[in-house]
């Protein structure tokens, strides 16, 4: 908790540090109730700062919070608490030259640390999480990103509750002490900052296996998990070795130490994090095997391996200056990942996928009270800066710099920006300079994507002049303002395109000017507010395809017509853009059935949607990925995010009516589907690969439009699916099902049985919370209440919180925003409540209250009191102080 008023930090403040740590030297004793550290820091002045500062030395204040400071010296001379100044926060002396070695001892309480971070216990073992600014909990500290040291850490423990002792880079010497425990010394040889240390301390199994880089060197792999989950280990050992060996073929970045290890626990605040030799991952991150994860789980699993892997190059040898640059390292790092995944799956689902998500939740952060630049310019607390914007917003900035430079060209360009700068700590800016350099590009103005918030509006028209045979497009730009920013300068915009003829051929482009046609489809920079490429020769009106790929991150706007759209979801030879056509006619059908139950006209569904993507249902050469995709309608959170004032209960009853005489008029061929594919997935074990992801996907969809006609031959085939299934994908998709369905012994039942049959794995205990709190029935509150009492929920545990309230929240948006407010007060209570031990995950829980102004009045005011009600709850930490100041201003 804060003592002082949190302050704004700014980047324009930003100073290269007074003293550098060469060399950390660490010593960890843990014990059940305590845990001992002492630090010796090699430290001189900077160089740098001795013209800025003059010949004086100036103090040296250390970072350091939560931590009983036992003694302190100064080249070896113990230093009376006269000789220093300690606050809650900080550890200031005076060094005497200009280079000495501090050594100081610390108690601290990683036994009861319940914000997890820093060093923190997890169960049974010791493990730790230093990003941001987690380190100054462990010692006092230079704890900021431009501050890099080789450290060698020693630990030492009770060798019978923790006999696997880790921490990062190689293990050079361990033993035996007296009484029951040993020790272990680990040196990483590359200097580092102190966000990426890492320590682990616990009774752990591992698997094993090896890989010989490119230039022929073996690294051995391990993954440690406790004993019962020894099983669920293959797949992302599977992962890491294909990241590994795409890294060397796509980056050319070879790995660097003899070892690289991944570690699961079950309490993580977030997904995965990059410590230099030694990745600490969510359990839920890396644990998957057919019986127990979902295929959504094993791509995660594999994504985020490969992110964290990855990062060892863009974030460990280069990383960021200061965390203002924080998208530095993690917009690359889920640029490269989504890359990765797109090679290993399915690239255009994968791309819809990443798309849909985009648009759903970083358009809404970009429209919202937390809106923020990709790199920001301030901050109270960095921990809430770990947003959409800096990661998925991020990674649209280098695709958009990829799509503009060219695959070969940016790879010349990241081959410089590794070489330049390996071994330092630089800025979003010092990217850009590698890549300008590598291209002869000037990319002046395209750096507004790091500096200017808020989602760019482009709105396009056309004109055609049949006897100059010329068609012309024209790019409207805006940016609407956001916190802090109300005006904004053009951005560069990569629209990739092309024009389709009546039988949906690509035309040649060509522009007035140009010699000669470039092929069917160019990537067009839109560079001013207002701007105008006239294409010639085109002898009969074209239909555009805009935005292929989804090229840059804007909300685009054409005045296409249904029948248009319905030929662009058949014919764009852009498989991007046919999904993104499907769900454009999606939208609008959507639309004009809320408005009709908003006036209480009854609902009225345009059949050109059933007869679109009946073509699509019944059009077996297509890839069943995509027929799956297609099926889905925009989620109520997407619709939620495209309306001026949300009208929850509109987008709920007109969605499910829409989906309701979907299945009616498409039941033949969903269930002529289904049965084949199901009947495949019976013949097949589990494997998880692209083309059986395909099928199970649409075997799924299928099922949940199938079960809404409530026929008992589905219902049949449902129950079957869920027992006789051999894998979590299946199995959950039948439960989910079941439990949005009326047919309420049946749900009662399999809810049950799934509870009894694996109540001892808490990740498929976290899916069977989800399930229920997404539900759409009536009484969602309630039931979230009564699951809060199950014996496996436990609100200490991220993950049970997001799988139970963060999905209700953010899922069940009928319930949530129930008119009579109860869930805001819910939710408020929940933020409250976390405020008190866990910080990060109280804050990230607060995300829906602050889209109030997405609401009618009435849900306004509600949803406003409760924030104001946590802002007046007391003693609040910087983290939820921010978002919730913020969210009110
Ligand atoms: N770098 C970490 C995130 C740390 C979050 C700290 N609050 C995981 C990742 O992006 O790979
Ligand atoms: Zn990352």
């Amino acid at each position: 908790m804060r003592t002082e008023q949190p302050k704004t930090i700014y980047l324009k403040d930003y100073q290269a540090p007074e003293y550098l740590i060469d060399e950390t030297h660490l010593t960890f004793e843990l014990f059940e109730d305590h845990t001992l550290v002492h630090a010796q820091l090699v430290m001189r002045r900077n160089p740098e700062r001795v013209a800025a500062t003059g010949v004086a030395l100036p103090p040296l204040v250390l970072d350091g919070q939560q931590l009983e400071l036992l003694s302190v010296s100064l080249d070896d001379v113990a230093l009376a608490p006269a000789d220093y100044v300690l606050t809650d926060s900080h550890l200031t002396l005076q060094p005497k030259a200009e280079r000495f070695v501090v050594d100081s001892s610390v108690r601290i309480h990683p036994e009861s640390n319940t914000a997890l971070e820093g060093l923190y216990k997890s169960g049974g073992m010791f493990c730790t999480q230093c990003e941001a600014e987690g380190f100054r909990k462990i010692t006092y500290y230079l704890d900021r990103p431009d501050v890099m040291s080789k450290f060698t850490t020693t630990l030492s423990g009770e060798q019978l509750k923790y006999p696997v002792l880790l921490s990062n880079g190689n293990l050079i010497a361990s033993g035996a002490e007296e009484g029951g425990r040993h020790w272990a010394t680990w040196e990483d040889p590359f200097k580092k900052p102190a966000y990426l240390f890492a320590l682990v301390a616990g009774d752990l199994w591992c698997v094993e296996d090896a890989f010989t880089t490119m230039s022929g060197r073996e690294v051995t792999l391990r993954i440690y998990v406790e004993p019962e989950n020894i099983d669920k280990c293959q797949h992302a050992m599977d992962s890491l070795k294909k990241a590994m060996k795409w890294d060397e073929e796509v980056y050319g970045r070879e790995y660097d130490l003899d070892i690289f290890m991944i570690v699961a626990v079950n309490d993580f605040n977030m997904g995965a994090m990059e410590n230099k030799g030694l990745n600490i991952f969510n359990s839920s991150c890396v644990l998957a095997r057919a019986e127990t994860a979902t295929d959504a789980a094993h791509q995660r699993v594999e994504g985020v391996v490969a992110h964290e892997y990855f990062h060892n190059w863009s974030g460990n040898r280069v990383t960021c200056r200061d965390w203002f640059q924080l998208s530095l390292k993690e917009g690359f790092t889920v640029f490269r990942d989504a890359e990765f995944s797109a090679d290993m799956n399915s690239r255009t689902v994968k791309r819809i996928e990443d798309v849909a998500f985009l648009r759903t939740n970083q358009f809404a952060e970009d429209a919202g009270p937390m809106a923020h630049p990709v790199r920001p310019d301030s901050f109270i607390e960095i921990s809430n800066f770990y947003t959409l914007t800096v990661y998925e917003k991020g990674a649209e900035v280098l695709r958009m710099i990829h799509t503009l430079l060219g695959a070969e060209t940016f790879r010349k360009g990241s081959d410089l920006y590794f070489e330049r700068h390996d071994g330092q700590a630089v800025t979003c800016d010092d990217f850009v300079k590698a890549m300008e350099d590598a291209s002869g590009l000037d990319l002046t103005q395209f750096k507004r994507w790091y500096i200017q918030a808020g989602t760019p509006r482009l709105a396009v028209s056309e004109s055609y002049d049949a006897a100059a045979k010329t068609y012309s497009l024209t790019f409207r730009q805006s940016c609407p303002p956001t916190p802090g920013q109300k005006d904004k300068q053009p951005f560069v915009i990569p629209v990739e395109l092309g024009l389709l003829d009546g039988q949906g051929r690509e035309l040649p482009l060509r522009l007035q000017d140009e010699e000669a046609a470039t092929g069917g489809n160019r990537v067009l920079s839109v560079t001013e507010a207002e701007q105008t490429f006239t294409f010639v020769d085109i002898a009969e009106k074209p239909l555009p395809s805009l935005l292929r790929g989804f090229s840059a991150p804007v909300r685009l706007s054409f005045p296409y017509d249904r029948d248009q759209l319905m030929f662009l979801m058949q014919h764009d030879t852009d498989g991007f853009n046919r999904w993104e056509a499907g769900q454009q006619l999606s939208v609008q059908v959507l639309q004009e059935l809320i408005g009709q139950y908003q006036r209480g006209e009854a609902l009225a569904l345009d059949q050109r949607l059933v007869a679109a993507l009946r073509t699509v249902l019944e059009n077996e050469a297509l890839d069943q990925a995509m027929v799956a995709e297609m099926l889905s309608l925009p989620s109520e959170a997407y619709l939620t995010e495209i309306s001026e004032v949300a009208d929850v209960d509109a987008i709920h009853a007109a969605r499910e009516f829409a989906r309701r005489q979907l299945a009616s008029a498409l039941f033949e061929p969903l269930w002529k589907r289904y049965q084949a594919n199901r009947e495949q997935s019976r013949q097949t074990t589990y494997v998880a690969e692209a083309g059986h992801f395909a099928r199970r996907s649409l075997q799924n969809i299928a099922l949940s439009y199938l079960m809404l006609s409530e026929r008992p031959e589905v219902l049949a085939a449902c129950l079957e699916q869920y027992d006789a299934c051999d894998n979590m994908t299946e199995r959950l998709t039948a439960l989910a099902v079941l439990v949005n369905s009326p047919f309420a012994e049946e749900r009662a039942k399999a809810l049950a049985a799934f509870a009894e049959h694996f109540k001892d794995n808490p990740l498929v205990m976290d899916q069977w919370f989800s399930v229920q709190a997404a539900s759409t029935q009536p009484g969602g509150l309630e039931r979230v209440r009564a699951l809060m009492e199950h014996p496996a929920f436990n609100l200490k545990n991220p993950n049970k919180v997001r799988a139970l309230i963060g999905a209700f929240a953010g899922q069940n948006l009928v319930n949530f925003h129930n008119a009579d407010g109860s869930g805001y007060r819910f939710l408020a209570d929940i933020v409250i409540t976390l405020n008190g031990f866990n910080p990060q995950i109280a804050s990230r829980q607060l995300a829906p209250l602050t889209r109030w102004r997405k609401y009618d009045a009435s849900r306004q005011t509600l949803m406003k009191a409760e924030l104001e009600r946590i802002l007046a709850s007391g003693e609040l930490s910087s983290d939820v102080y921010e978002v919730v100041s913020k969210s009110l201003a």
